[in-house]
């Protein structure tokens, strides 16, 4: 939580965020790439990511542009990535759980060598950054990948309301005119207060009610004048205003 906290404005105002022992590499459709400074057997790798925050992975790549955006900023040197065969050997699963729909290993590998030693990957090991099955020995010491979802804060609810079509009908004797407003989902259970104008700002109509449904419908009393104004308020601030040309 408390790296959540410390990144929360830089997401939010839209800079990269940094993590302490790591170098940025770049951004690449909807993510940060980021390497370590230092270098560890994969194990210690996995353990390390997880020490900047417990939700990260080592890197998964599912993609040939991924692949190639990789290799671009990462030309030289073996790299970690977090791709297994130790549950089953020759099964190569990403710790992040992430499908396996790509692999771009070298010529002749996986090839398990090293006396059937070999059950962790490294990015970088032949042509264009492809990848070789290695060891996991203490002194199999490499930086590792790993990257991070680029967090779009969502944008504002925006008013959305059918065309304010109102038609005249009968309750009670009185006429009225039906009104649908369509609400974001976030309103509902929010009180809102409905005010109608009248073209020469007189109070027509006030009501308080609960958003109990993304699509409301109101009762708005019949009104002489041609035109009127719609306000809906939430929270003590102006919703919208809507203005109604009665037919
Ligand atoms: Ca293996
Ligand atoms: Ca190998």
């Amino acid at each position: 939580m408390k790296y959540l906290l410390f990144f929360l404005p830089t997401i939010l105002f839209g800079q990269v965020p940094t993590y302490n022992g790591t170098s940025f590499l770049g951004e690449h459709n909807g993510y940060y790439y980021y390497k370590s400074n230092n270098t560890f057997n994969w194990s210690g790798a996995q353990e390390d990511v997880k020490t900047i925050d417990t939700s990260f992975d080592l890197i998964s790549i599912h993609t040939q542009q991924e692949q190639d955006f990789l290799f671009s900023v990462c030309p030289s040197g073996m790299h970690w990535i977090g791709f297994t065969d130790t549950t089953s050997e020759g099964d190569f699963i990403w710790t992040d759980g992430s499908p396996v729909d790509f692999v771009f290993w070298d010529i002749n590998e996986p090839n398990n060598s090293t006396a059937g030693n070999e059950d962790w990957t490294l990015f970088g090991y032949g042509h264009l950054g492809s990848w070789n099955d290695g060891t996991n020995y203490t002194w199999d010491k490499y930086p590792y990948l790993f990257k991070v979802e680029k967090i779009v804060p969502p944008p504002p609810p925006q008013p959305k309301y059918t065309e304010v079509k109102i038609y005249p009908t009968m309750v009670n004797r009185s006429v009225y005119y039906k009104t649908k407003v369509e609400f974001p989902i976030e309103y509902v259970s929010t009180v809102i207060k409905v005010y109608l104008h009248s073209e020469s700002g007189m109070l027509v109509s006030y009501k308080e009610t609960v958003v109990n449904d993304e699509l409301m419908e109101f009762d708005l009393p019949w009104v002489s004048q041609s035109m009127c104004y719609l306000t809906v308020v939430v929270g003590g601030k102006k919703y919208f205003e809507k203005i109604i040309v009665v037919e």
